[in-house]
Parts: C-alpha cells; structure tokens; sequence
C-alpha cells in the first residue's frame, strides 16, 4: 500500500526568514532520504558552475562569476530527486498493476525512485513489462505511420535541453505536425502574447545587470523564496545597495519579506535578516490589473497636475486632473513640484517611442479610485504610495510571475507591465527592464528553437530548405486545444518529452476518463507519475537520462544547452553515474521513434546522437542571429546572451512602436456568474516542497503547513462569517459552469493572511476544480490563480 506522511499534521508557523537554517536543514533531509549516493553532495558544488552542469529546478540565470556554491534549497532537493539511489526495477512493475498504483499520490509514485528500464504495458497482466529499445521504436514508428498527423500530440515538458527540444520539432514537423503543445502554453503563455503587442519581444527585455543597475524593483505576483530563491541573492544584493522593492502578491510571502543567506556562514550565525521588501502590497487575486490601473492613474494625474500649473509651457496633454480633490494625489504632485521636476512622465520616451499613450491616459483618468479599490482590495493610499516610489526612481526593473499569467485576463495583465514601464521609459536602459521570471530550467529556450504550435514563430522555410520536407503550415494545438481534441476522442497518439500532463492540466476528471481511450500514449520520464500509470491503449514509458547524468555517446561525452529567464544560452555537463545502463539519452530516444517513424526529410539523426556538437551547429544554421558561434560561446561563464531588440528600444510590431494596450475592463466578467455565500476566489500555489507535480514532502515551512497539502487557506473573517472554525473540514466546489459539478473534498480550514473574499490551495490536488474552458481567451493559459469556488462542511476525512 501506499506510504502515508508519518506525522500528523501540524498547522502553525515555526520557521524563521527564507533561506537560514530551516533551509539548510530541509536539504540535508532530503539528501538522506533519497540515499544519494555520497559523490552526490560533492556534485552540488558544480552546480550552475561554468563547466558544471545547469540545475533542473528553475530557470533563473547563471552569473558569469558565480557564488561558491551557486545552488539553493530546492536546486538542491531537486538534485537529490534525480540523482536518488532509488530506482524503479522490474520487480517493482512486477508486483503492481498499473489499477493499483492508481490508488497511490503523486509523492509516492515518484519517491520510488528512477526509471530504469524501457517498459510497454501488458494488457493480460495490467502491469508495465520489460521490453527492447527496438522493439519499442519499432511499435511506435509503425502505429504513427497509420495516424493522421493532426491527430498526434507532441507535448514537451520544460527541462529538455536546446538540442533534445530542436530534435524533436524537427521529428513531429517532418512527421506532418504543429501539435507541439508544451508547458510554456499552462506558464509564461500570456506573456509570449501580451509582450509581443506591447514591446514586440516574445520573451523579457531584463538581464543579470539590471539587478545591479536598477534603483527600485517592482515585484508582482512571483514567490521568490520557493520558486526561484537563486534570485534572492540578486535581491539581497540590491537591497543592500538602498534598491526599493515593492511587492503586489496575494500572499505575504515570507522569501518576499526577509532573507538569511544559507551559503554565508557568518550571516547564519548571526541570522542577519535582509528585509527584502520595502513595501508591500498585498492585493485581491486578479485585482493586478485594478492595482496597476491605480498606480498609473496616480502617475498620470500627478503628471497633469503638475501641468496644470506650468501649462503654458507644456501642451498636448490634458491639463486638469479628473478628481483634483483627491489630496493624496496633489500631494504627490506638490512632492513632485518641491523637487524641482517639470513631469512626472518620460514624454520625450512616450512621444518617440510609443503610440496609444492618449486613450491608456484617459482610462486611467476615468477610473475612479472607489472601483480601484474595490477591485484590487488596495487602498488609493497604497496605490498612489508606490507610484510616488516608482516616480522617484531612474531605473525600474519590473519582475513578474504566475500570479499574473494564469488569469483569464492574463495577456492584459502583462500588458499592464509594459504599460507602467513605458510610462517612465523604464524599459531598454541600464536596470530599466521587464523581467518575465520563467519556471522550468529551459521552458524560454524550448521556444526559441521550434517547439511552438504557432507556425509564424518558426523558420519553416529554412527548415524545409535543409532538411528536405514539406513542414506543415497550419496552426497546431496548445494545451488547452490538446485537452478538447483528447476529450474529443480524435487524438490517435500522445507523445510526451518529459512532465505529468494528466496532473498539471485542468478538468482532471474527465482528462483522466478520455485519456484510456488514446490509441497510443508514449511517456518519455525519468520518474514514474500519473500520467504514466493512468495510459492509453498501446502504452510506453520510455526511461532516459537526466541532465546531471553522464551522457556518453560515440564521440565522448556530450554537453547540453539551455535558456534561462534572462534570455542567456548557458552549457551544462553532466556528472553523475547514469542510474542505469539501460538509459538512453533524451537526443536518442527521439532520434530512434523518428527513424522508426519518418520516410522523409535528410536529418542525420545518428551523426547527431555521436556528437550534440552537430545538431548545435545544426540549431545555428537555422537561426544564425541567435545562435551565432554557438558551439564557440555555449560553455563560457556567463553564457551568451540572445539578441532581444525591444531591450536595445526596437520595437518589432506592426507599427514599429512600443504600444500602450488599454484593458477593456479591470476584472473578468464570468459566465453564469456564482451566487450564493460561501463563494471564494481561488488562486493556486506551489509549496516550498515540491517542483509542479513532483511533490517532495508535505512540508510547507514558509507558510506553516507540515504533514499535509490537503488545506486551503482562508481569511479568518471569512471562515467565521461561513459559519466554520479553523481546522474544520471542507468540500470545494467549482461556482461556475455548474452544469458540471467539479469537486474536491477533505481540506483543512487554515486562518491565513489573506484578502477577504480569497482563498488559497496547492496544485496539482486542486486541478479537478478547473473547467477547461476557463482560460485567457487570447493566450489560452489557465486561469489557475483565479476561479470562483464554494466551500461547503465535508462529510470527507482528510486524507492526512
Ligand atoms: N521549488 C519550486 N520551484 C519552482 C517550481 C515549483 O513548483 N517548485 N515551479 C517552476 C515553474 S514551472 C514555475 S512557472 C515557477 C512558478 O513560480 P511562481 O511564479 O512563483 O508561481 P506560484 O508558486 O504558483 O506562485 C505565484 C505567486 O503569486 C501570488 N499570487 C497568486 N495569485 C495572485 C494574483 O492574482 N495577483 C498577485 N499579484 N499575486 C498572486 C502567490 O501568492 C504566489 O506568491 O516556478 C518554477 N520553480
Ligand atoms: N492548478 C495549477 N495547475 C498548474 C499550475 C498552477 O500553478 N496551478 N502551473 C502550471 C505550470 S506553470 C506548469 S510549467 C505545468 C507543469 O507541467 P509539466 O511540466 O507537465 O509537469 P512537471 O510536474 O514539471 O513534470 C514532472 C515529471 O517530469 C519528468 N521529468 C523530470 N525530469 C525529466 C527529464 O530530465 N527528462 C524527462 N524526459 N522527463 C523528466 C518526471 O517523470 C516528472 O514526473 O503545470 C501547470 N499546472
Ligand atoms: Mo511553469
């Protein structure tokens, strides 16, 4: 049976500031229980090192010069995952049905270890068995010669490696598919089309300087201290600097608030705290576009005001604020007056740089500060506060995260980042910059070389030109257009590089049911998941090397490349024993299912898998701006950095400028909107144990949860006016499309600091809450960090 947390669970903070020693401890037990083998610490010191290998946690950049040991608590946990002394064998697989291990979280599943054997499922017994990597390609290249093209999904997780991800679009395009949906489309989506419209860059225009450039940070919906706690260190260092940081999160994040720096002896010893946050908003779930609204609101009308007074001087602007009895306001323009400054606006940027500043200005006029409220759940105070503190900054690098993306109007909150930064110039100058903060280690670069569904972002000339075939011109499926076409039952084959699709999706219930019926269903993983033990009707599960891993072929052994959050190609090269000689690489395995599979195209699939040198030169050709003397600069420190043109203020839109996008609106309006009490808006949350799907432990020490993820956190006014106490037991049901009844059940009442009217749970537990259909209608990203739920007493026992 499947094991169970040991302890009960235990609601209550005992944790000290992000980093210090609760981190340091958290790493050392995961080192043990993962019986990693004793060279393994010793490997964590190459970590993110030139000539080391690229941490798999997340994708934050790799400083040219870096710290001693440039790793972190869950850089480090996540090691300690891969390179566990665990392995799953075939006993293993011989002593479980596949119906069995249904039954087992998505914790045990993976805790057993490392996959270490190709494997095909067999009806008669209902496990997984043993089979030859031959055989297996063979198989899988002649049922996809029987399918459709349209009707084969090639998903890609965000960790494969530049080389892997370009072997594998090359695969499904010669194949005859754009079907390359990929976990960027759940993530950064909204930014790959807010950006686009706003700056003309699918990615963010910040590098690793800017952090030592900027006088102030405006840091929005990202958890720096679990999510990427690399970063804290860029964070440390400008605060001690005198940079301001000003936070908008739903949460007051601990890692937002204060840091000890694990890695320092004496600032352990001491506990010397850096307080990171110098002011600290903390809003509605998606009232980011209200509160942002307001901030430029208090920005333009101060810029008014001041002309008001000096209006014969100025014009071209509208000269009387909308609401001139606002005090808090003229206040900020008299501030503004006393320090000599003749604008509160960058016009001489927004005159020649951009276009729709007009009607972006009069939206904001219009709003009244009773609705900004109101929706953001920010006070005018508050708003008008950071806009004083952007105001009397030079150089504002603006960082964001999935608090911002995952929302139904998650493009026009990221265009609401461009329009702050514009407003001031901030964008394409020393420490002035947008800073997209990515998550999986290479979920940016994935992109960058051809894993997209859309084919206006891919050289499919180029691609044709040099490999001989005819590419695909139509739009291919995101993941969202996957899930429908899954649910559809027209989905013939389902390949996957990497992830837990079926957990990381919504409409958990109704993928899990249509997801048996998929003809074929390849899993490429290093560990087993949901998505491997649930499975289609010829199934595989393909075990391969991870990027810590030795990856020896015909030439020696080979280096990899990916992208980090700041637009920087970095090398890594593996250390680590393979945990199993029957790997093979990720390059190999979708070099051996094309091979099996295509009759066309003139890839030298095997001259590739011999040297990864290749397929770099190969990637090089096909983007020679990007990737110019790629193989030369890949493995120098710091990388090299890919041109982003909105950085150097050139603006690749229709009309060559930087665009002011105003919102239609400040909030969704949703469909059969709930009514009724005890209705909640959901945001949901990664804890500081776990990396997505991967759950490591039931510990969250930043928000004092141990022994448990089955909670939802709730304002205590809310739990009191609902009628419940803390610690009560309560079912979550979805409030909207309650045609289909989406529940979860058994969750723990936990008072947290959170707005009124919100509420808080993990992923991947809360997916089955999620209707398909609830997306940002341009991106297509889920709108995880927004849906309106209600909680009713459950007759359920909380699972732990
Ligand atoms: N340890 C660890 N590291 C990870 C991951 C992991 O699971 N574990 N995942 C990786 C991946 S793929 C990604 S994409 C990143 C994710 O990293 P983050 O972008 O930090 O994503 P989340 O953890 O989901 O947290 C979102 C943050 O937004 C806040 N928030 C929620 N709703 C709102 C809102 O409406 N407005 C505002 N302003 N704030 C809001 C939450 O309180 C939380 O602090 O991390 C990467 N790194
Ligand atoms: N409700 C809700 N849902 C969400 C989110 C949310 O915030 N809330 N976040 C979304 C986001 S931002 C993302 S990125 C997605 C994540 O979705 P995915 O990327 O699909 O999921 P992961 O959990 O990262 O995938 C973990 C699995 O990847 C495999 N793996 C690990 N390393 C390797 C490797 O080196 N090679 C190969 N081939 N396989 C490997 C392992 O088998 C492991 O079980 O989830 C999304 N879903
Ligand atoms: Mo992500």
């Amino acid at each position: 049976m499947t094991a169970r947390p040991k302890s009960k669970p235990k609601i209550g903070f005992d944790s000290g500031p992000a980093g210090g020693w609760g981190s340091a401890r958290s790493v050392t037990e995961i080192v043990l229980r993962e019986q990693v083998p004793v060279s393994g610490s010793a490997l964590l010191a190459k970590q993110n090192k030139p000539a080391g290998y690229m941490c798999v946690s997340c994708a934050w950049a790799k400083p040219a010069k870096p710290h001693p040991l440039e790793f972190c608590e869950n850089g480090a946990k996540a090691t300690a995952w891969e390179i566990t002394g665990r392995r799953v064998d075939e006993a293993f697989f011989a002593s479980h049905t596949l119906g069995e291990l249904e039954g087992w979280r998505d914790h045990d599943l993976e805790e057993q270890g490392r996959l270490i054997h190709p494997m095909r499922w067999d009806e008669a017994s209902d496990k997984y068995i043993p089979v030859s990597w031959e055989s297996a390609f063979t198989e899988i290249g002649r049922e996809l010669k029987h399918f459709d093209p349209k009707n084969v999904e090639f998903y890609t997780s965000g960790r494969a490696s530049l080389e892997t991800s370009y072997m594998y679009q090359l695969f499904a395009r010669i194949y005859g598919s754009n079907n390359l949906p990929d976990s960027s489309n759940m993530c950064h989506e909204s930014s790959s089309v807010g950006l686009p419209q706003s700056i003309g860059a699918t990615v963010g225009t910040a590098v690793l300087s800017d952090f030592q450039n900027c006088d102030c940070i405006f840091y929005i919906a990202q958890n720096v201290g679990t999510s990427s706690p690399r970063l804290l260190h860029d964070l440390q260092d400008a605060v001690d600097r005198g940079v301001k940081i000003v936070t908008f999160n739903l949460l007051r994040e601990p890692g937002l608030e204060r840091f000890t720096n694990p890695q320092a002896p004496t600032e352990m010893l001491t506990l010397k705290e850096t307080p990171i946050s110098s002011e600290y908003y903390q809003l509605r779930n998606g009232g980011d576009v209200a509160a942002l609204m307001g901030v430029s609101k208090a920005l333009i009308e101060a810029d008014d005001a001041l002309h008001a007074s000096s209006l014969s001087k100025v014009t071209g602007f509208d000269a009387a604020p909308k609401d001139p009895a606002n005090a808090a306001a003229v206040a900020f323009a008299a501030s503004m007056a006393a320090a000599d400054k003749k604008h509160v606006l960058d016009h001489d940027f927004i005159a020649e740089h951009t276009a729709g500043f007009e009607e972006f200005a009069a939206a904001a006029r219009n709003y009244s500060w009773d609705e900004l409220e109101r929706v953001s759940g920010l006070t005018s105070g508050q708003m008008i506060e950071a806009a004083r503190t952007y105001a009397a900054s030079d150089a504002v690098l603006i960082c964001y995260g999935m608090g911002l993306t995952q929302q139904i109007m998650g493009v026009e909150n990221v265009e609401m980042i461009a329009n702050l930064a514009l407003l001031r110039g901030n964008i394409g100058k020393p420490g002035a910059n947008i800073c997209a903060v990515r998550g999986h280690s290479n979920v940016q670069g994935q992109r960058t070389v051809g894993i997209t569904e859309k084919p206006e972002l891919v050289p499919l000339d180029k691609l044709s030109e040099l490999y001989h075939f005819e590419a695909p011109r139509w739009e291919g499926h995101t993941t969202v257009d996957t899930c429908k076409a899954i649910l559809k039952g027209e989905t013939k084959a389902f390949i996957s590089l990497g992830g837990n699709f079926l957990r990381a999706v919504p409409e958990t219930a109704a993928m899990e049911e249509a997801w048996r019926e998929i003809p074929l269903t390849v899993q490429i993983a290093t560990k087993l998941n949901r998505s491997h033990v649930i499975h289609g009707k010829i199934a595989y599960l393909l075990p391969c090397l991870g990027r810590l891993e030795v990856d020896h072929q015909a030439s020696g052994p080979q280096e990899v490349s990916i992208e980090s959050s700041v637009a920087q190609f970095h090398g890594s090269r593996g250390r680590a024993k393979p945990a199993s000689p029957h790997l093979l690489s990720e390059p190999a395995i979708v070099a051996g299912m094309a091979k099996a599979t295509l009759t066309t195209g003139t890839v030298p699939w095997d001259s590739w898998v011999a040297n990864y040198a290749e397929i770099r030169n190969a990637i090089e050709r096909t983007y020679p701006e990007t990737f110019r003397d790629f193989n030369k600069r890949f493995m120098q420190p710091g990388g090299f950095h890919r041109p982003v043109p909105a950085r150097e203020r050139k603006w690749v839109t229709p009309n060559k400028k930087a665009n002011f996008i105003t919102p239609p609106r400040l909030f969704p309006i949703f469909e059969d909107a709930p009514t009724g009490s005890n209705v909640l808006n959901l945001s949901t949350l990664r804890s500081n144990d776990q990396f997505n799907t991967t759950v490591y432990g039931y510990n969250d020490r930043f928000r004092g949860v141990n022994g448990t993820r089955q909670v939802v956190f709730v304002n205590k006014h809310d739990i009191i006016s609902m009628g419940f106490a803390p610690g009560d037991i309560v079912d979550l049901t979805t409030a909207i499309d309650p045609q289909t009844e989406r529940k979860v059940r058994g969750f723990r009442l936990v008072a947290y600091d959170i707005p009124k009217g919100c509420c808080a749970a993990y992923y991947p537990e809360t997916n089955p809450l999620f209707p398909l259909a609830h997306h940002d209608p341009q991106a297509k990203t889920p709108s995880y960090k927004l849906l309106p739920i209600r909680l009713t007493r459950s007759q359920t026992e909380p699972i732990h």
